[in-house]
């Protein structure tokens, strides 16, 4: 019998019974940035983890793709499967050509692994260098990932901490596939949104054509779920960072929910109110369109009719 794993103390669960959105997201909307946990007696986490999760498999996932009023899931595989992708795909085929994947790979993977990987729905590999998540980045290797899965017209999505991005940034305008930066590189939202940072940010999204999930305030806010006074929203703080991507890079932004959720300790956002916050950093239809509909659907599902 399969015995599962204990959950890191003081584990947050996903939210149960999210709110019906107030913002009604346009036919065709795509989450770009979502997870499965296991479910562990099927798919168990890897050894060398760093946390570990509830469940949150795929049943889970498309019902609350149905609940928002999404039509479509990029599922990026979470550390705490490390290279074994096995719930991620399994996740992917299962949703009749409405997922696709991001995978963990190792070096030495073979180019037969890339095409199963690839006829699956897997469009990209993961670069992760958030040091409470992953104990090495080496380059190299990663370089070789990036030869080895560019043919595939695949590219490749990036994790790290703002702080990190002057020592990062000239390795990752050097790699040989397109590139996505999540969560609109970790802002510290307590710093201006015109001052050096992320403004450094910018510049290196502008020089490189780089695409940009403006997701996560859950998990950059200070102020958090709370309507502060005169404001009607929840994360207010992180409103105007993403507004600002978005009003600057409106054809390579990309949105999504990153359910469910790892390693938030303050709190669990109610994912009704993360599509809700949506219409506070684009506040135009057209800048609606593009971030939900059109971006995703040029990326991960070219040519398809919405
Ligand atoms: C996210 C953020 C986190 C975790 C992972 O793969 C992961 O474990 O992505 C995090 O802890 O910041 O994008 O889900």
């Amino acid at each position: 019998m399969h015995t599962l794993a204990p959950k890191t103390p003081g584990w947050l669960d996903w939210y149960e019974g999210p709110s019906e959105p107030t913002f009604r997201l346009p036919a065709g909307a795509v989450d770009t940035h979502c997870h499965v946990f296991g479910p562990q007696a099927e798919f168990p986490f890897a050894p060398q983890r760093k946390y570990t999760p509830c469940d949150g498999g795929k049943d889970q996932l498309f019902a609350l793709r149905d609940h928002l009023g999404l039509a479509r899931n990029v599922i990026v595989q979470a550390t705490c499967h490390g290279a074994d992708n096995s719930a991620m795909v399994d996740a992917v085929r299962s949703a009749g050509g409405r997922a696709r994947g991001i995978a963990t790979v190792r070096p030495d993977i073979t180019e037969a692994e890339l095409r199963e990987l690839d006829a699956a729905g897997v469009r990209g590999v993961r670069f992760n260098f958030v040091r409470r998540l992953v104990d090495t980045s080496p380059k190299d290797a990663l370089h070789t990932i990036a030869r080895k899965i560019a043919p595939l017209g695949w590219h490749i999505v990036l994790y790290f901490e703002s702080a990190d991005l002057p020592e990062l940034e000239e390795f990752f305008a050097s790699l040989p596939a397109p590139l996505v930066i999540d969560h609109m590189g970790r802002p510290d939202v307590s710093r201006p949104v015109d001052g050096p940072e992320f403004t450094r940010f910018l510049r290196f999204v502008e020089h490189n054509d780089v695409w940009v999930k403006v997701t996560c305030p859950e998990r950059l806010s200070v102020t958090g779920p709370a309507a502060l006074d005169g404001e009607q929203h929840a994360y207010t703080d992180v409103v105007p960072f993403g507004r600002r991507v978005v009003e600057e890079f409106p054809d390579l932004v990309l949105w999504g929910t990153d359910w469910p959720h790892p390693n938030l300790t303050d709190h669990m956002p109610d994912d009704g109110l993360l599509v809700d916050h949506v219409r506070h950093i684009a506040v135009t239809e057209e800048q609606r369109h593009k971030l939900l509909v059109a971006n995703p659907m040029r990326l991960y599902w070219p040519g398809e009719d919405v």
